[in-house]
């Protein structure tokens, strides 16, 4: 088993991204199991193999007196109690992945203890890695862009895994966005030109300039990959990266295939 947890802000495509995801592994002859982790998800687009509602529902601490956020931090925290039940079924099922898709309050992942706890309860000594979704909604300004990167960059340092960045809903950008800024990102300088071509506040844009420096020279940037669930071209490179990153021999080649091509 490998895992793949993803994670990002409210509305980022996550749910969407589980299920086209493990539908688009499979059809490449892998199995996987969907995992919902979100203990107050209503609806979702794929039906889990294991889902968190089972063992905890946000609303039964709403209903002890926690307001909806708390109550889902709540019920997250409180899962670690079933965690090793979880991975139990998990090894049962024994697929070649296990997708997490996790709640949109990103504090659990960011910057709180729970969320990592319950995912290496769950993960173990299993080649686990994190693909964190940025919205499209985030890349028109160079504020949006180091904002989210910002946060991107939390998440990696909390839950100490492997973890690529994408940019999800891609299909809402502009082509120019798609060729021209996002692979340019992680290099030198072009962040901060952006930055710089905008009308800020002095010390605005030293903060913005520094906290892009820190994130382009750490190398956390790398390859932010463009994501949209109706491109399956963007999907096999996903996944291609996911193997590359989790995996060696053949997978690499496929990898280096899809790059290459
Ligand atoms: N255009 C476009 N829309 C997408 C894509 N992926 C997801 N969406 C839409 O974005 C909205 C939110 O998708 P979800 O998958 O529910 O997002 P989420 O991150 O799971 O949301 P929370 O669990 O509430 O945090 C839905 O209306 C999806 O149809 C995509 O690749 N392109
Ligand atoms: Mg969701």
């Amino acid at each position: 088993m490998k895992f793949i947890v993803i994670v990002g802000p409210a509305g980022s495509g996550k749910s969407t991204l589980t299920g086209e995801l493990a539908d688009h592994i499979e059809s490449y002859g892998a199995s996987v199991a969907r995992v919902n982790y979100d203990p107050a998800a209503e609806e979702l687009s794929y039906s889990p193999d294991v889902d968190i509602r089972s063992y905890v529902k946000a609303e039964d601490f709403m209903a002890e007196g926690l307001g909806p956020n708390g109550a889902l931090i709540a019920a997250v925290d409180s899962s670690i109690e079933y965690a090793h039940e979880i991975r139990n079924r998990l090894e049962d099922i024994n697929p070649d992945y296990v997708i997490i898709d996790t709640p949109g309050q990103l504090e659990l992942f960011a910057y709180r203890v729970g969320g990592p706890l319950v995912l290496d309860a769950i993960a173990g000594d299993y080649p686990t890695l994190t693909v964190f979704l940025m919205d499209a909604m985030f890349f028109d300004n160079s504020a949006g862009i180091v904002s989210i990167l910002t946060l991107a960059s939390s998440v990696a340092v909390r839950l100490k895994k492997p973890q690529i960045n994408v940019v999800s809903k891609s299909d809402l950008l502009d082509d120019n966005v798609i060729s021209e800024v996002i692979p340019r990102l992680g290099e030198e300088s072009f962040l901060a030109d952006l930055i710089n071509m905008e009308d800020l506040d002095p010390f605005l844009r030293s903060l913005s300039l520094k906290l892009s420096e820190a994130l382009v020279e750490s190398g956390f940037i790398g390859e932010v990959l463009p994501i949209s669930v109706r491109d399956p071209k963007s999907l096999d490179l996903l996944y291609a990266k996911i193997q590359q990153m989790l995996a060696s021999g053949d997978d690499y080649r496929f990898y280096d295939y899809l790059t290459e091509s």
